[in-house]
């Protein structure tokens, strides 16, 4: 039976370190306080700040060639919201979380939702899944969904993204995240422009069964599981869908989904500027998609991305409200305490972006002055920002450290006896 984290276990653990925590909260507060930055202000922002977890991120990834299942796995989306609650109460930035479709399909939405409710948790963008056959499918997306050059194939997953709507709205969603697979392995395999009208077409008709309060995010990759060509390859075509369908498409960015130093941090301001900005999928990559924490390699490129996010804020650009969630494979970490890093590590470059002396940057610039430029978003990111994060936790009833008080719940050993290990698991690379 699956007991939430136990509320006084907590206060234990949080009782152990407070001491040590109201010292350095101290110091920093003066420190900042030279700077002219009320403290309290910032912390203030950091327990407001959220970020989603993926129903598909709580389980054990893998790669193209093997997965390794680990321990007391989540085996449906009831097991994935169980162990999204712990990474929630202890963190206490992840209330909400994002299902994937067919995967997390259940016959009873209203029952999901009120195993939901009463874990305290929301959901966030329905993800559709048409990279995949299901078994039995009548028509296959080998060769493309909303691309085929089969129309049965294309009104099947049509079909299916507008269930998507249907099934969130039952959940109380109110985005549809459209990634799919489509594209070429072949140079001439795909006639470019055919394909991508094909793609438009199908999308038009997905966008109008678009609730009034809904928004459609179009997520770009540029390879796999097509290695020659992809349908929405880059922010580029992404922007093009999205400005074609409407007001209510915006582009999606995943971190792992561009080509090797591209420049992320242009592509959101370019995004800001004109409205279509949607959300991200946090993650870090070394080579390409590679799904590694949040954080774990580029912190500073993921502090350039807070600091373009943070002037948007700072500006009140208009129409300025991206969804923020997590997409990572968890291979050799429990994915429990990898989503609590993660969340934790962007919630960071959002808490040291909101250091940046704005007036102060806005000056350097006008000025040319590139060295003191550069120097006032390096200063932000070097301050350590730990105590502000753990303070927030606090304060919002979560862990001062959340993996050790984890550790100490014994969650996984707990659930392992209920979770007999089922050799499946709907988690993978998106
Ligand atoms: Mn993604």
């Amino acid at each position: 039976m699956f007991q939430r984290i136990d509320k006084n276990l907590i206060k234990e653990e949080n009782a152990k370190q407070t001491g040590f925590l109201n010292e350095d909260y101290d110091a920093l507060a003066n420190k900042l306080a030279r700077k002219n930055i009320d403290i309290e202000q910032v912390t203030k922002k950091a327990a407001e700040f959220q970020i989603a977890v993926p129903s598909w991120g709580t389980g054990t990834g893998g790669t193209r060639f093997a997965r390794f299942p680990g321990v007391g796995e989540p085996r449906n989306i009831f097991e994935k919201l169980e162990d999204s609650s712990v990474i929630n109460d202890l963190s206490g930035c992840t209330e909400r979380v994002s299902p994937h479709f067919p995967w997390d399909k259940v016959d009873d939405f209203s029952e999901l939702k009120q195993f939901s409710d009463a874990l305290d948790l929301k959901w966030d963008s329905i993800n559709s899944n048409t990279f995949q056959d299901q078994s039995g499918q009548e028509h296959s997306f080998k060769y493309g969904s909303l691309s085929n050059t089969n129309k049965a194939s294309r009104d099947l997953a049509i079909e299916h993204n507008i269930d998507c709507i249907k099934w969130g709205q039952e959940l109380g969603s109110k985005t549809l995240t459209v990634w799919v697979g489509d594209g070429s392995n072949h140079p001439g395999q795909q006639h470019f422009q055919h394909a991508f009208e094909r793609y438009l077409e199908s999308m038009k008709e997905i966008y109008r069964a678009l609730p009034s309060d809904w928004e459609m995010h179009i997520e770009h990759k540029m390879f796999e599981p097509a290695f020659y060509s992809t349908i929405i390859q880059d922010w580029g075509s992404n922007i093009l869908a999205a400005m074609e369908l409407g007001p209510q498409a915006r582009s999606l960015v995943d971190l792992g989904h561009h080509a090797p130093n591209v420049n992320i941090e242009m592509i959101v301001s370019r995004l800001i500027q004109f409205k279509k900005l949607g959300g991200f999928h946090f993650n870090d990559s070394k080579y390409g998609d590679d799904d590694l924490d949040s954080g774990s390699l580029h912190p500073y490129q993921q502090f350039l991305i807070f600091n373009e996010l943070v002037d948007a804020e700072y500006r009140k650009q208009e129409g300025f409200s991206p969804n923020y969630m997590l997409d990572q494979s968890h291979n050799v970490t429990d994915p429990i305490e990898s989503l609590m890093n993660s969340a934790a590590s962007v919630q960071r470059s959002y808490v040291s972006a909101l250091l940046v002396d704005r007036t102060l940057l806005s000056e350097y610039q006008q000025n040319n002055d590139a060295i003191m430029a550069s120097n006032t978003l390096k200063n932000a990111f070097n301050i350590d920002v730990s105590p502000i994060l753990a303070m927030a936790r606090l304060r919002s009833g979560g862990a001062i450290d959340p993996i050790a008080t984890y550790r100490a719940s014994n969650h996984r050993a707990n659930v392992a006896k209920a979770r007999p290990s089922s050799g499946q698991s709907g988690s993978g690379i998106v």
